[in-house]
């Protein structure tokens, strides 16, 4: 059998036996359909990605076979429910290279995931005059949260700037963290804005040596790359489960096992305890203790199941395709005449924000959608960026692993037609 082709505008690329990306759209329902009469062009990626039939059957089958509260009773049901919903504590353990099961904790996505750090560790550890480290490239998920930590203990705030080629400048984050007062160093692993890869690993090493905690943003990562969080030597790594071919609804939060055991819980509740007391309680074990009550069982079966999808694919035939076609976007962005690209790193995921000359982000959008094609435009909850960036809004083309070079060329040749719909106008 001879192995899949992949085309990237005329350039034929082999990315592994199991590529054929006729047959991957064909696992996505939703990409078949036309929007406003012309086949719809899906790219919005980085706010949600679409769901393989696999996922979408998956959550069916929990309600069609096996619906139950999980951990509690002994009928057969609920120890189905409760095998199927640990079994995806398993395969997260794997997804993210972690060291147990032990240290993967199911919450509502990346959001709630980084609250329970910044609450439940952070609040419990720092300390007045202490720091706690954070980017300028930050989705608000990775910046509020510590607000709300340092306003709650007294620790400030340090910010490691972006550089103009929109990576980060790790000179400033060696002086953040030469005082030795830093105790949380928080950074994103991919950019919502940028596209920019960070150097976690090395982030994570220079944050250890300076006696800080590093917390890594995953969102925008383990969507696209293989990650292995015992690599990157992080303590925390938090992504959400919708924008991996997932549910809405659930999320992963990693957590080095020595740091969740000294980490309070967020909710209490049902199930998180382990004696209550009229006056008081103690915890569960680890990861249960941050699982209090009825949590969203059919996501995190459907997570499990696109987790299988990815890595059935494989991760880095995913992200080597994924990576052909953002550098095939790129050239071709690059070259439209009065459109600039936000940030050159050469380490990125295809995550592309730009402007066009004459034509506000949001009248972009619209004018896109006309045509069937799905973006997203504003500050993309990364206000602080877009001060950085000088602009109040960007537009964005955000790729997954079921977008075509055909779909770049339509997205080119359609700015290029608001660009003149608008000129024409003004
Ligand atoms: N961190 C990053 C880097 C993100 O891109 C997002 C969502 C979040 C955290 C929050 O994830 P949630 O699942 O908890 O909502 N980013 C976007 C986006 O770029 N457009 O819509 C949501």
């Amino acid at each position: 059998m001879s192995e899949p082709v992949c085309q990237c505008g005329d350039v034929p690329f082999r990315v592994g036996r199991t590529w054929n990306p006729e047959r991957i759209r064909g696992d996505f329902p939703v990409l078949n359909q036309t929007v406003r009469g012309r086949p719809l062009v899906y790219l919005d990626n980085a706010a949600t990605s679409q769901k393989p039939s696999a996922v979408i059957q998956a959550v069916c089958a929990y309600y069609g076979t096996c619906n139950a509260n999980v951990h509690r009773a002994f009928h057969y049901l609920a120890a189905e429910a409760t095998r199927r919903y640990e079994e995806v504590r398993r395969a997260a353990t794997t997804f993210l290279g972690a060291a147990s099961p032990r240290e993967i904790v199911f919450t509502r996505g990346t959001t709630e995931a980084i609250n329970l750090v910044a609450a439940g560790w952070a609040r419990r550890h720092l300390r007045p005059g202490e720091a706690i480290v954070v980017t300028e490239m930050e989705h608000h998920s990775n910046l509020v949260p510590w607000q709300l930590a340092a306003a709650a203990t007294g620790a400030r705030l340090r910010f490691v700037p972006v550089t103009s080629r929109g990576e980060l400048d790790l000179e400033a984050l060696d002086r953040h963290l030469a005082d030795g007062a830093a105790r949380v160093v928080a950074v994103t692993h991919a950019s919502n804005v940028l596209g920019t890869v960070n150097p976690v690993a090395e982030i994570a090493r220079r944050a250890h040596a300076a006696g800080a905690v590093c917390v890594v943003d995953g969102a925008q990562s383990a969507p696209h790359l293989p990650v292995s969080v015992q690599e990157i030597g992080c303590d925390f790594y938090a992504c959400s489960g919708h924008k991996m071919y997932g549910p809405t609804g659930v999320g992963i939060l990693y957590g080095r096992s020595a740091l969740l055991e000294e980490t309070d819980p967020l909710l209490g509740g049902g199930e998180m305890i382990e004696r209550v007391e009229l006056e008081y309680s103690t915890w569960a074990e680890i990861p249960h203790r941050f699982e209090a009550g009825t949590p969203n069982i059919s996501a995190v079966i459907g997570l499990g199941t696109a987790l299988d999808y990815l890595e059935s694919l494989g991760r880095p035939a995913i992200a080597e395709c994924e990576g052909r076609l953002t550098r095939y976007a790129l050239d071709l962005l690059r070259a439209t005449p009065g459109l600039r690209v936000f940030g050159d790193a050469p380490e990125r995921v295809g995550v592309i924000s730009f402007e066009v000359e004459g034509v506000h982000p949001h009248d972009l959008a619209q004018f896109l959608d006309t045509e069937g094609i799905a973006t997203r435009a504003g500050h993309l909850c990364c206000q602080p960026l877009m001060r950085r960036l000088g602009v109040p809004a960007v537009s964005r083309a955000s790729l997954a692993l079921y977008n075509l070079p055909e779909e770049m060329n339509r997205l080119v040749d359609a700015i290029g037609r608001a660009r003149e719909y608008f000129r024409r106008g003004a």
